[in-house]
């Protein structure tokens, strides 16, 4: 495992940093727009005054912080993995590159004592669960991890509602910034109720948490930037297409996100893509926000 010096730096002398998710250029965007993206969001994280930490694996060396270059490399590679965290271990034994999901990237930030990552829109319980049993490693992940992750919700390519229960089992606190209803990625809206917060009071529940012992991650759900909302119903009809599509195909497993994730960009033209661009970065600006909240004031 590798960490950069900037981050190493920062760690050192006890600055704002915010870990980001590399499956998201490897699995989740088409390329060129991967890289550009990427890019974006490590800039919007430095104007808002934190450090990024772009975590991901390259050639089976684990790197937090990865240079422009690493990233290029990554986005450009053939045979590039989509690594959760169990396949952290396959991927450094066989010296594979791999982007990191939600789960990956929060084991990783947690174990480099990063507080703070930022996504576009974590994995969760699947709309046909009863007969795939799909429940991404996400939820379980951010259950025994003890990280804040800044997401626009989850996608209703999922189902919603068995997803915040799940999290509520599991015991993730889940609260929305400057919003009472928990967002859906594409759209500010579910109809469901949460908590709202912000910074500020995210950071006096994170020395509280510690004050308790409560172990468990936080999920700040973010709604997307209005004038790129795309209207719930029109999304509907794209995902049950692409939906009915994975179906035809018979996909299973982790190719099933990806499928699609593409599969949208395409029935949408484009519109998805620019969608999911506008609210990882306003994500990335949350996350330093919060990040920098807690940096000022340490956590005793
Ligand atoms: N949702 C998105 N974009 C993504 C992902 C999810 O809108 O890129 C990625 C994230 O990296 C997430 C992973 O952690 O997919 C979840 O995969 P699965 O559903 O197979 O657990
Ligand atoms: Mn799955």
């Amino acid at each position: 495992m590798r960490i950069s010096n900037k981050v190493l730096n920062a760690l050192k002398n006890g600055d704002p940093i915010v870990a980001l998710e590399t499956t998201i250029i490897t699995h989740g965007m088409p390329y060129p727009q991967n890289i550009e993206t990427a890019f974006e969001v490590e800039n919007v994280v430095i104007k808002n005054g934190a450090v990024p930490a772009t975590i991901g694996i390259l050639d089976g060396v684990v790197i937090v912080g990865l240079s422009q270059d690493e990233i290029e490399a990554l986005a450009k590679k053939k045979d590039i993995i989509k690594v959760s965290t169990r396949e952290i271990p396959l991927a450094v034994a066989k010296g594979l590159s791999g982007g990191t999901t939600v789960s990956a990237t929060s084991f990783l930030a947690e174990k480099t004592n990063i507080k703070v990552f930022a996504t576009g829109g974590i994995g969760g319980v699947h709309r046909e669960v009863n007969e795939t049993f799909d429940i991404s490693r996400d939820l379980e992940e951010l259950a025994e991890r003890d990280i804040i992750v800044v997401s626009s919700g989850v996608k209703s390519i999922l189902d919603v509602e068995k997803t915040i229960e799940y999290l509520e089992t599991k015991g993730v606190l889940v609260l929305g910034y400057k919003t009472d209803e928990f967002p859906t990625f594409y759209s500010r809206k579910s109809g469901i109720k949460i908590d709202p917060t912000d910074e500020f009071e995210v950071s006096k529940i994170l020395r509280a948490k510690k004050l308790f012992n409560i172990k468990g991650s936080i999920l700040v759900a973010n709604p997307i930037p209005e004038e790129f909302e795309i209207d719930y119903n029109t999304m509907e009809i794209w995902i049950n297409e692409a939906l009915d599509e994975m179906k035809k195909v018979g996909l299973k497993g982790k190719s099933v996100t990806p499928f699609i994730l593409s599969k949208i960009v395409e029935l949408s033209k484009g519109k998805s893509l620019q969608a999911n661009i506008a609210l990882i970065k306003d994500n990335a600006r949350v996350a330093s926000l919060i990040s920098k909240e807690i940096a000022s004031h340490g956590l005793d």
